[in-house]
C-alpha cells in the first residue's frame, strides 16, 4: 500500500511466484502483509462511513456533489472556470492541492466561492477532509459543490468523499493508454472528459484507442470530448450535469 497515506492496493505480481525465490523475506514478509490490508481495511471502512454521513449531508441539502479527479495538469481547474462562467449552475467549489490557495483563487476569480484544502504529504482529498469543509463552503439548496480532487490517478480511486459521482478528466497530452494503465480510475468513473483536443492536431494520440482501452475497463461510461481552452464539447458536459441535476 502507499507508504505515505495509507490507500492502495495488493501487491501484484507478474509472471514470477514470490516466496520461492525471495528467500530474504519469508514469513516476516507475510506477517507484515497481513497486518498491512488489515489497517488498510480499517482506514477505507472509516472512510466510508464519514463518507456516507457526507452523502446524508448533502442529500439533505439537495446538493448535488461531483468529485473531479484526474492526472495534474490535465485541466480540471480551467474545466471548472469555464463551467462556472458560461454553464450558470449556481455552484461551490472544494479545491483540493497538496500546497497553495492558487486553485481556490482562480475559482474565486471566475465570482464562486471556494474552500482550499491542503494535504500536505497525502495525495488525495479523504471524507473527513470534506466533512470539514462542506460546513464552511455551506452551500445552497439545490447547487452543485464540484470537489477537486488532488491530481492523481491513484490514490483517490479508493476514497469514497460522498460525492454522487466522480468525473475523470483526461487529456489528449497524457497518451491514449493511460486507461490500461489506471483501471480503476476509468472503472470508478461516471463520466470521462477527453479534455485539450485542440491539441490534437500536435500530439500522437490516438481517439479511437483511447476510446477502445476506456471501453475495455468501463464499458458504458461516457466519454466526451471537450476543451476547456477553446469550449469545444462543453455543452454535451452541461447537458449531462442538467441530466443529473434537473
Ligand atoms: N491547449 C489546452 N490547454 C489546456 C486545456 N485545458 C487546460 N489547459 C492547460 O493545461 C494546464 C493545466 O491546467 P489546469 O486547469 O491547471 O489543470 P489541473 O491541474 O487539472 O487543474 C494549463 O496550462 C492550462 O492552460 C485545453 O483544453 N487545451
Ligand atoms: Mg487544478
Amino acid at each position: 500500500m502507499c507508504a505515505t497515506c495509507g490507500c492502495g492496493g495488493e501487491p501484484q505480481d507478474h509472471g514470477h511466484d514470490h516466496g520461492e525465490h525471495h528467500h530474504h523475506q519469508g514469513h516476516d514478509h507475510h506477517h507484515h502483509h497481513d497486518r498491512v490490508v488489515r489497517v488498510e481495511e480499517d482506514v477505507l471502512a472509516k472512510n466510508s462511513r464519514i463518507a456516507e454521513r457526507n452523502r446524508g449531508w448533502l442529500a439533505a441539502r439537495r446538493v448535488l456533489a461531483l468529485n473531479l479527479v484526474s492526472s495534474p495538469g490535465a485541466g480540471k481547474t480551467s474545466l471548472l472556470e469555464r463551467t462556472l462562467r458560461e454553464s450558470g449552475f449556481p455552484a461551490t467549489v472544494i479545491e483540493g492541492d497538496q500546497a497553495t490557495e492558487r486553485d481556490a483563487d482562480r475559482i474565486r476569480a471566475a465570482g464562486v466561492r471556494a474552500v482550499q484544502v491542503n494535504t500536505g504529504t497525502g495525495c488525495h482529498l479523504d471524507a473527513e477532509m470534506v466533512a470539514r469543509a462542506l460546513p464552511e463552503l455551506d452551500p445552497n439548496p439545490g447547487s452543485v459543490v464540484f470537489i477537486e480532487n488532488v491530481g492523481n490517478l491513484v490514490c483517490p480511486a479508493l476514497f469514497d468523499l460522498g460525492e454522487r459521482a466522480k468525473v475523470l478528466v483526461a487529456s489528449v497530452t497524457e497518451g491514449d493508454d493511460k486507461p490500461l494503465k489506471y483501471p480503476h480510475m476509468f472503472r470508478a468513473a461516471r463520466l470521462v472528459l477527453l479534455n485539450k483536443v485542440d491539441l490534437l492536431p500536435h500530439v500522437r494520440f490516438d481517439p479511437a484507442r483511447f476510446l477502445a482501452s476506456v471501453r475495455e475497463v468501463n464499458p458504458r461510461v461516457p466519454v466526451l470530448h471537450v476543451s476547456a481552452e477553446h469550449g469545444e464539447g462543453l455543452a454535451a458536459w452541461y447537458g449531462w450535469l442538467r441530466d443529473l441535476h434537473p
